[in-house]
């Protein structure tokens, strides 16, 4: 998925980190023995061969898992932030396949986008073969890394067997009047140049390079993803399996509020009403002027002619400013009067009407009563021009017998209303009510609703996007095209070096024979393309039906599969992508498209849990080009193995933590793994070839010493692993307890080593570091002849814990008074100091010797003894 910042115009390339690391470890690859380059290639060819990951999503025997990682934008080559994602997903799907479910972990690539475009420009060169190119490389990396992708699933969103069905949805969303086009104030971009949606503007700026984004009045379309505001919002609390962080993040970007609408009358023009939007009725008795958005409708008739110069002036100079420079509080603030006045429905005061840019205008009604005692955006604008300030909540901490002071600290809180009439002594919230309830009596007002979420703009005018199916013609105005014309290709005869408006518009062959559907008149097609994020909006859907030609997905298969279980990505879409995802889930359940029954709620959700994995640093910093702190995956795979690269990346944090890229830790992996194969060569020296994985152990009873408590350490770690990696998915603990099994492996003595628990331990070993290191893991369980008669490690099931073996053994504790012994009982060798201590105090005997003595010193050893020391 393209995070708006990855990608560049030119094909990055990193040499320095491979010159770094080869500096640091000649000696290391001169190991003989592991030798991951020799065999990684082979194993990934086997299982490719095999079509291991290949997923039969009809096989009804066993529970399915969907794991998936958010697809890449093909901005080039990978690197380590997708290294890290892949790779958490990757240990996933293969722990969930060996522990017996049906498991499906796709790829494809959300290959629409501006990087192909801008590159094409500046190469001269097509944004297809620049997007194909990066595809084959990447995929290429991704094969190296052996990932258990099923490859017959993969889509790119950029080729006609996918963008059909995204326009196919867009025409679904049109029929149920969901795509609309309207004339409107948008982001504008000038970098891209283009619009962006709302969700596309960080902060006043652009998503994709930061430059400030200006409003520009367009004709455009957009996806009404509003009327779904309720339901993203009420849904957000049954997410339980998705960070806090991200589902709030939602909250606030939908940001409900409610409050009334209400209108107020003009002086001398008894037919022109101005309704605003007020979070805060309650405050209504000290809205001492009105603010208009300088876009609002009733701008030019509301001006009188003396004011209209100045008016135009400021109107003008407000389309050059950015929303965020709009509505800072702590930015000066600008405005002109329009020469009218409006009547306060409750006090019946004058209160002029002026236009600022702090009113925006697709908030609410676009226009604002200003309350400057209780505003404080109000407040510097009241006192930047003079305007009146009236006090109508009292501040609890106000002294009493002052209660009018306006001092700079504006109170925003609720408190008692004062200064309003009738509604005098009420509580800001009973004055809400009543307030509105008044307007609504009256006639000139209603509570309301308002959301901060705005409709979807999905037009862009770029070329490198899915077009826009609809026509337009004279007569019948904007025509959908029908759905058996789809798709609409993308042409290829246009010229990258126009600016100012999409390169499609060059295009001759596109507009060749187009006609109206309805009347049959030439028509035109409209030329621009779809939001990138259009496309990624519905490709996990896709992925459950990838070659489905007579529509894009086949209901009973999306029923039986989603949600998906494990979704694995960035923070940075938190918003975009995973609302809209979320959007177009609901809209196609409602047109029961999912074959969810309606009721289901299973339906209205595509992603039941959610891993957003942080970021990779390196000397404290987010690895980047600028920064020159990238060290490039292919460098790690060419110099330690592709295993040595996921077992790092997995092994410092957590995943959902950041990551601190140290070259040290490269090394010391690859030490480890190479340990690890040493382990087994010994053993390999010795042994006969195995015929199976079931070793015939000896009874548990039989078991002592070495032996038992080996066979006690092998179950403690298989437990250990597959708790940490059920819950929260703590790949660093995984690898620690891995690491210690392994030293503990090291040392047992050589009759142990004779031993069938030793064997069952190497097995155990490898089904544990299976998901993780699959290659070595792979060649080693072949190096046992397993692979020969059971066939691969990664079809095996995950190891088995045998209960008994997880309590540790008891031992007798004695209890002495003055070193006299007095006292037994039985105890774990681990049982800790203190509840030693609490045991021998409670024991009956004891406390009838300690019987009016004062006890000096206890000392306990664990596992031995605890003496009471008494004078
Ligand atoms: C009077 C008032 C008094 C307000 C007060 C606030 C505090 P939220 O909470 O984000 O929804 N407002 C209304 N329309 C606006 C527009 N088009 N552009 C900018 N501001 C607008 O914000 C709602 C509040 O923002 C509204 O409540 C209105 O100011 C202002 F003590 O009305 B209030
Ligand atoms: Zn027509």
């Amino acid at each position: 998925m393209d995070n708006g910042h990855a990608a560049s115009a030119s094909t990055p390339e990193n040499a320095t980190s491979a010159d770094i690391l080869s500096q640091a470890l000649p000696s290391i690859l001169q190991i003989k023995g592991y030798n991951p380059q020799a065999t990684e290639t082979k194993w990934q060819k086997a299982w490719e061969a095999q079509g291991q990951f290949r997923t039969d999503t009809a096989d009804k025997n066993k529970p399915k898992y969907y794991a998936l990682s958010m697809f890449p934008y093909p901005s080039g080559r990978l690197h380590m932030g997708h290294v890290r994602n892949y790779a958490i997903t990757d240990v996933i799907a293969r722990f969930k396949k060996m522990n017996g479910f049906n498991v499906l972990h796709p790829i494809g690539w959300d290959s629409f986008g501006l990087p192909a475009e801008n590159a094409a420009i500046k190469n001269n060169a097509s944004p297809k073969k620049w997007t194909f190119d990066n595809i084959a490389f990447m995929s290429e990396q991704m094969k190296r890394m052996g990932l258990s992708y099923d490859w017959d699933r993969e889509v790119y969103t950029c080729r006609e067997d996918y963008y059909q069905w995204t326009q196919w949805l867009f025409l679904y969303l049109y029929d149920k009047g969901l795509a609309y086009k309207k004339e409107a104030p948008v982001n504008w971009c000038n970098e891209c140049n283009t619009v962006l949606a709302n969700e596309q503007v960080i902060d006043g700026r652009c998503w994709r390079d930061d430059s400030l984004v200006v409003k520009k009045r367009l004709n455009q379309w957009f996806f009404k993803i509003t009327d779904y505001a309720d339901r993203l919002l009420e849904n957000l609390p049954q997410l339980t399996g998705w960070p806090d962080r991200v589902t709030l993040m939602q909250k606030n970007w939908i940001n409900r509020s409610t409050g009334a609408e209400i209108e107020f009358s003009v002086e001398n023009k008894p037919d022109t009403r101005i309704a605003v939007f007020t979070t805060r009725p309650d405050t209504i008795f000290g809205a001492t002027y009105m603010v208009l958005a300088p876009e609002h409708p009733l701008v030019a008739e509301l001006t009188t002619p003396e004011q209209k110069q100045a008016v135009d002036a400021y109107i003008k100079a407000t389309q050059l400013k950015s929303e965020i420079e709009r509505t800072a509080t702590d930015k000066e603030k600008t405005g002109v009067a329009l020469g009218t006045f409006t009547i306060n429905p409750y006090t019946q005061k004058k209160m002029p009407i002026w236009i600022s840019d702090y009113a925006l205008a697709e908030y609410g009604t676009g226009a604002l009563m200003a309350v400057p005692a209780h505003d404080e955006r109000d407040f510097a604008f009241a006192k930047k021009f003079s305007l009146p300030i009236e006090v109508v909540v009292q501040n609890p901490n106000n002294p009493p017998n002052n209660p009018n002071v306006v001092s700079d600290d504006v109170y925003t809180d609720y408190g008692t209303l004062i200064n309003s009439g009738e509604f005098d002594g009420l509580s800001s919230e009973e004055a809400k009510e009543k307030i509105t309830a008044f307007a609504e009596q009256n006639g000139f007002g209603q509570a309301r609703v308002q959301y901060r979420l705005r409709d979807w703009l999905v037009s862009r005018q770029r070329y490198w996007g899915a077009p826009i199916p609809i026509l337009y013609c004279d007569a019948c105005g904007a025509v959908p095209v029908p759905k058996d014309q789809l798709p609409v290709l993308l042409p290829e005869d246009v010229d990258f070096s126009v600016t100012g408006k999409s390169p499609i518009e060059t295009s001759k062959s596109f507009q060749q024979n187009v006609n109206c559907p309805s009347c049959a008149k030439p028509a035109r097609r409209e030329t621009d393309t779809m939001d990138t994020f259009v496309c990624s909006s519905w490709y996990y859907l896709r992925f459950l039906d990838p070659h489905n030609t007579e529509k894009p997905f086949d209901p009973d298969i999306i029923k039986r599969w989603m949600p998906v279980d494990q979704y694995v990505g960035g923070i940075e879409h938190a918003i975009l992508h995973l609302m809209y995802s979320r959007f177009f889930m609901m809209a196609l359940h409602d047109g029961d498209c999912l074959g969810f029954a309606k009721e289901d709620k299973k339906g209205d959700e595509p992603f039941a849990n959610l891993l957003t994995q942080g970021m990779v640093l390196k000397d404290g910093a987010k690895m980047s080009k600028s920064k020159g702190n990238v060290v490039a995956p292919d460098d790690i795979f060419n110099e330690f193995g592709a295993d040595t690269a996921r077992f790092f990346i997995l092994s410092d944090s957590p995943p959902q933590a950041d990551f601190d890229w140290k070259d040290s830790g490269v090394e010391g992996c690859f030490k480890f793994l190479t340990r690890v194969w040493r382990l087994f060569d010994e053993y390999f020296k010795t042994a006969a070839k195995l015929e199976d994985d079931q070793i015939a152990l000896p009874a548990y009873d039989q078991m002592g010493g070495e032996i038992r408590s080996l066979y006690q350490l092998v179950n403690k770690t298989v437990a250990g692993v597959s708790e940490d990696i059920e819950k929260e998915f703590q790949f660093n603990t995984v690898i620690s307890k891995i690491r210690e099994f392994v030293n503990a492996l090291g040392k047992v003595s050589s009759e142990t080593q004779q031993s069938p628990v030793y064997t069952v331990a190497l097995i155990n070993l490898l089904k544990l570091l299976a998901p993780i290191a699959p290659h070595l893991s792979e060649d080693l369980w072949a190096g046992l002849g397993l692979y020969d008669e059971i066939g691969s490690i990664h079809l095996q099931a995950w190891p088995k814990v045998d209960v008994q073996a997880l309590t540790a053994d008891a031992v007798e504790v004695v209890v002495q008074i003055n070193g006299k012994l007095r006292d037994k009982f039985q105890a774990t060798p681990s049982t800790p100091k203190e509840e030693l201590e609490a045991k021998a105090k409670a024991s009956p005997k004891i406390q009838e010797y300690l019987a009016g003595k004062e006890i000096k010193k206890i000392i306990v050893v664990p596992g031995k003894l605890v003496n009471i020391v008494v004078g």
